[in-house]
């Protein structure tokens, strides 16, 4: 028989879990729409909730970390359009895929796992449809994914012993890890991931060297804006210079 959980709140300690939240949307090809869907709908879309991308070394694919040890449940409340607008979806991948016309906003609400004594909480996403950044025509024209997707950090404060176990075990919580190499409880995450899925202090710099480098792509891509602006200003200068100022008609 299990022993109890330990109820127990661990005084002063914190812990902090990384995830993302957003959704991913598509337009129907007009040559080739899904049959099952209603007449008036126009894109295929998904709103999900996950773990932090981790990109495997050996493919193209990537993988992310588990959420589902402190994770139970989640639950995406749609627009009342929507037949059965809850949708609970009681394990990984924590997601709802769909069909429809409108953007609306999705409440999304997280259920703990049962150790954690722990009420829901719950998040908005607004579900975008239609590009909303970059070259706009250019992704209509292409039919381009539409991704909007945030990070998110879940705050347990003083969680009780049971759960702390589960949130420093991951998924392996059973075989006694979560704890130091001195066998001392420890809230840190692992120096390296053991095994796929595991978020550690390894996969956390390879996400800083991924971001680092494209800050790197976006501050190249300002200087060039820049660049071509100041050019556009001296050519437009000239122009006034030659032809007169453009004066704007009402
Ligand atoms: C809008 N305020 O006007 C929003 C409402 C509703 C979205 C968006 C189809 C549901 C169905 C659907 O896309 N609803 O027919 O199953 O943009």
């Amino acid at each position: 028989m299990p022993a109890p959980a330990s109820s127990k709140r661990l005084r002063g300690i914190q812990i902090h879990r990384p995830f993302i939240f957003g959704s991913e949307a598509i337009p129907f090809d007009p040559q080739n729409r899904p049959k099952d869907a209603p007449p008036d709908h126009t894109h295929r879309w998904r709103v999900f909730v996950r773990g932090i991308p981790m990109s495997s070394p050996s493919s193209q694919s990537s993988t992310s970390t588990d959420i589902s040890h402190w994770l139970r449940k989640v639950q995406f409340k749609l627009h009342d359009t929507y037949a059965n607008s809850v949708r609970m979806i009681e394990s990984p991948p924590f997601e709802v895929e769909e069909t429809g016309w409108g953007e609306f906003e999705i409440a999304i609400k997280f259920y703990f796992a049962p150790e954690s004594q722990e009420k829901p909480q719950q998040l908005w996403h607004a579900l975008k449809l239609h590009p909303y950044t970059g070259d706009i025509e250019k992704q209509k024209s292409e039919r381009s994914m539409v991704k909007s997707v945030c990070y998110e950090e879940v705050v347990f404060s003083e969680p009780n012993e049971a759960f702390y176990d589960v949130l420093t075990g991951g998924s392996g919580a059973k075989s006694g890890k979560g704890r130091g190499s001195n066998g001392v409880r420890t809230a840190e995450i692992p120096r390296k991931s053991e095994g796929v899925g595991v978020w550690s202090h390894e996969e956390e710099g390879k996400e800083l060297d991924r971001l680092g480098e494209a800050v790197k792509k976006v501050e190249t891509m300002i200087a060039n804006e820049k660049k071509e602006l100041v050019a556009m200003e001296k050519e437009l200068a000239e122009l006034e210079r030659t032809e007169g100022k453009v004066i704007k008609k009402r």
